[in-house]
């Protein structure tokens, strides 16, 4: 299969600034990346914890799930070749300070503010790709879309 699906979302951080945000917008165009779904959303704690469960426990995970729900987000879903591995290259590491020593190009590295607010979410494997997309669209369709939209991209 040529093109590939992922989620990615721009944390509050970053939504909470118009000109990031839409630098952002304009990366993923830039970077080749048919927006799929688009959505603007809100999370309560309770999605936050739901969606980052596997780091319950981690010594970040209070501040986590309470920065996610602070304030909104905008969430994609993404096509392209590679949109799973393109998407985190332009993301950079998770850390923030290691993205600015490492990697002074990526996204986390220019808008992070912390290890935490680090500006953008990407899914890390087809099987993480799958369920992020169902928790944010869960009206979204893989198999309909594989089926009537993506033969359309091919033309
Ligand atoms: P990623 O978002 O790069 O996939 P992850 O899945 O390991 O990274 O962690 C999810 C989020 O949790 C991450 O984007 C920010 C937060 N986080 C991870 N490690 C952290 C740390 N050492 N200190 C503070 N926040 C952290
Ligand atoms: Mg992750």
């Amino acid at each position: 299969r040529v093109l590939q699906l992922t989620l990615a979302v721009i944390k509050p951080d970053a939504v909470a600034h118009p000109l990031i945000l839409e630098a952002l917008h304009q990366k993923i165009l830039e970077n080749n990346f048919v927006i799929v779904r688009k959505k603007d959303l809100i999370w309560r704690r309770s999605d936050s914890e739901r969606f980052y469960a596997e780091h319950e426990g981690r010594f970040f995970y209070q501040r986590l799930v309470e920065f996610m729900a602070s304030g909104p987000m905008r969430a994609y879903v993404l096509a392209r070749e590679d949109a799973i591995t393109r998407w985190r290259e332009l993301m950079g590491p998770t850390k923030v300070y290691r993205a600015r020593y490492t990697s002074p190009s990526t996204i986390r590295a220019q808008y992070g503010l912390t290890d935490t607010r680090n500006t953008t979410h990407g899914s890390d494997s087809e099987e993480s790709a799958q369920r992020e997309i169902a928790f944010f669209f869960p009206e979204f369709s893989i198999d309909q879309w594989l089926e009537k939209e993506e033969p359309c991209l091919r033309v």
